[in-house]
């Protein structure tokens, strides 16, 4: 049996607690006012000569049997609730996520009467040569994969490389290659560019401009990208987290550009069997928590040619929007990654088992 008189003391605790409930909710409110006035009039919520002022009252006008520190602690707490109820609807809704957009977003890369779109039914395939190396090069591999059916063709003129010493790409003439190779085989065509001095000319010939892994935070290139409207392939950095990686999506976005596809290239891990470990969660994730569309490079994931198959066909099965893997006619005589291209056998064999997945009519 309950005691009658405990009883009604809890009764009557009850009710206080939802006055002070209520009290609380009326302060936060006030609070949020402040906050929003002094985000307005750019100024800071941290006031801790204010805090301590109020405490020191509190403290004064204490009635107790609460002793004087122990209301300092309690409204120190309410103190930093208040605190973060102001940086909080300080943040602007952030709009890579799915909060400020519900509905997928569909990307569209097109020249004259070509048109690939990501996000769509069909699944995307970017294929080419790693770098640009020459017309012969570049147009027999255009050839090749548009024969394939491939519509967006890849080739690298600006070539960040490890070393200094390496090739650096054709530059100027590389674009000129791919944009001509593209048109004649009904293709469209994506560079990668390095540098804002670039950003102009790359998408004078490119009907999309990939900004890559090495640049992922580069801000600068990324806001110049943001304005030259044209469609985005922004891959992960190789060692950025989720959140870095589509806050430089952000930076995009915030240039007013949507035309952003999101690819996976695999991160830098302890793993050496392979150059990077493919987080395929990311995609998932990236296509949970975003609405643009996630492709997966393949290539550079796996920096080994002996299992692009599986690695592209995990890539669909998790919901990837395409996959890009990069062809060469001789890749033992490429200039770059070497022993990670298809050669045409390859890429054929790489087709005949990852189409059936492409949903290609
Ligand atoms: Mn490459």
């Amino acid at each position: 049996m309950p005691d009658q008189k405990i009883q009604e003391y809890r009764d009557s605790i009850d009710s206080i607690n939802l006055e002070i409930l209520q009290l609380l909710s009326k302060r936060a409110s006030v609070v949020s006012q402040i906050g929003k006035r002094q985000t307005e009039m750019g100024q800071k919520h941290y006031d801790p000569t204010r805090e301590s002022e109020m405490l020191e009252k509190l403290e004064a006008a204490n009635p107790g049997p609460f002793a004087g520190g122990t209301i300092k602690q309690l409204f120190k707490e309410i103190f930093k609730a208040s605190l973060d109820l102001e940086e909080k609807q300080d943040k602007p809704k952030l709009k890579y996520s799915r909060k400020a957009k519900p509905e997928n977003t569909t990307v569209v890369v097109s020249r004259g009467d070509v048109r690939v779109e990501f996000g769509g039914a069909e699944k995307v395939l970017i294929s080419g040569p790693c770098s640009i190396e020459s017309w012969e090069q570049m147009e027999s591999t255009a050839a090749f994969v548009a024969s394939r059916g491939v519509k967006l063709l890849r080739g690298g003129a600006y070539k960040p490389r490890t070393s200094p010493y390496g090739f650096q790409g054709l530059g100027e003439e590389g674009l000129q290659y791919g944009a001509r190779a593209a048109a004649m085989h009904g293709q469209v065509f994506v560079a990668e560019v390095m540098d804002t001095r670039d950003v102009e000319l790359a998408a004078h010939y490119a009907d999309m401009l990939q900004v890559g892994t090495r640049n992922a935070q580069n801000f600068a290139l990324l806001k110049e990208v943001g304005k030259a409207g044209k469609p985005v392939l922004l891959k992960r950095g190789m060692s950025s987290t989720m959140e870095e990686w589509l806050l430089t999506a952000e930076y995009i976005l915030s240039s007013g550009n949507d035309q952003i596809v999101l690819c996976e290239r695999g991160i830098r891990t302890f793993e050496k069997w392979t150059r990077n470990t493919l987080d395929l969660s990311a995609v998932a994730v990236a296509k949970l928590e975003t609405h643009l569309p996630v492709i997966v490079d393949v290539t550079h994931a796996a920096g080994r040619r002996d299992i692009l198959i599986p690695l592209a066909k995990a890539a669909l099965a998790v919901g990837a929007d395409g996959v890009h893997v990069e062809v060469h006619p001789n890749p033992a005589t490429a200039l770059s990654d070497n022993e990670q291209q298809l050669d045409f056998a390859g890429f054929d064999q790489f087709m005949l088992e990852v189409r059936p997945m492409l949903g290609w009519k």
